[in-house]
């Protein structure tokens, strides 16, 4: 392989289902006879708020109750080893990626692009706020007192948070990792023609193909727990 300097790496619900999260396409993507489409949406807050807020609150309970896994950990190890460019962006709203990165010092490189479970956005001023309990109660906002608080989660038409860092970090990458993602929803799912279009190698690491394998220069299947540390072990092998 080309020397690298450069990583972007993506990860997707697969890499926390082997901690207990349940992936969005499991299930047949149904809560309560919901179709997950049709509760994380902004219409579907207007229309039905009680019910969204229930759904997070369930979300947020289930992210506090689950740990790390060796794919997390590795991805952690490689943060804090790797001495060039390393950009790790989630689309999961767990803080797994976090908590494993806690075992090393600094602060771990994560991105949550559809936003975060265990964080709540006041619509009221703008302000976010750590959030571990209920917002189906209808608490108010600790910062002006209003009671606009919704989940901080980027919802189906809504805008992914920080999307200009994360396409110049495509931009400079030797090397593009997608993780665990069905490749499915946009624009996450057109990072790997991006970064492949501006010259990276791209490498994908998921239980099976995707939508989007035919975009990657190499497949690699089974699961996170095992491929990610292996590849990890591999890049930092080649580093030293
Ligand atoms: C394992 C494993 C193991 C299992 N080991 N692997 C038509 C065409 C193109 C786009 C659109 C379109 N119509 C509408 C759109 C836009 C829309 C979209 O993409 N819709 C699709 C349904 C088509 N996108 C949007 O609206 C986004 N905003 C947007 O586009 O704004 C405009 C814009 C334009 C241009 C540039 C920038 C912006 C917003 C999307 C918000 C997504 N939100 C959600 C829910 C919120 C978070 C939450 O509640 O948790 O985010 S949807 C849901 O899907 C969630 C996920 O982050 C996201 C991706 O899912 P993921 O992670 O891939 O999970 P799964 O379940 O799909 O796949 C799991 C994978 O793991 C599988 O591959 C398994 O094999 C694997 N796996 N176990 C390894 N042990």
């Amino acid at each position: 392989m080309p020397k690298v300097e450069n990583i972007v790496i993506l990860t997707g619900a697969g890499i926390s289902a082997e901690s207990g999260l349940e992936t969005f396409r499991a299930a047949d993507g149904l809560w309560e006879n919901h179709r997950v489409e049709d509760v994380a949406t902004p219409e579907a807050f207007a229309r039905d708020p009680l019910l969204v807020q229930r759904f997070y609150d369930m979300r947020r309970v289930a992210i506090m109750e689950t740990l790390p896994n060796t794919a997390h950990e590795a991805l952690a190890r490689l943060d804090a080893e790797w001495q060039g460019g390393l950009l790790l962006v989630t689309q999961n709203i767990d803080d797994l990626h976090e908590r494993a990165g806690a075992m090393y010092a600094g602060d771990p490189r994560v991105l949550h692009m559809h936003g975060e479970g265990l964080s709540a956005w006041c619509t009221a001023c703008d302000a976010r706020t750590r959030w571990t309990t209920s917002l189906a109660d209808g608490p108010p906002c600790p910062v002006c007192g209003a009671n606009a608080l919704r989940p901080d989660i980027v919802w189906f038409g809504e805008m992914p948070y920080r999307m200009d860092e994360i396409y110049a970090a495509l931009r400079e990458a030797d090397l593009f990792v997608s993780i665990g993602t069905s490749g499915a929803v946009y624009p996450a799912a057109g990072f790997v023609r991006e970064a492949r279009e501006c010259g990276a190698r791209t490498l994908e690491l998921n239980l099976e193909s995707s939508h989007g394998s035919a975009w990657f220069h190499e497949t690699r299947l089974g699961p996170a727990s095992l491929l990610v540390p292996a590849w990890v072990d591999e890049m930092l092998g080649m580093a030293r």
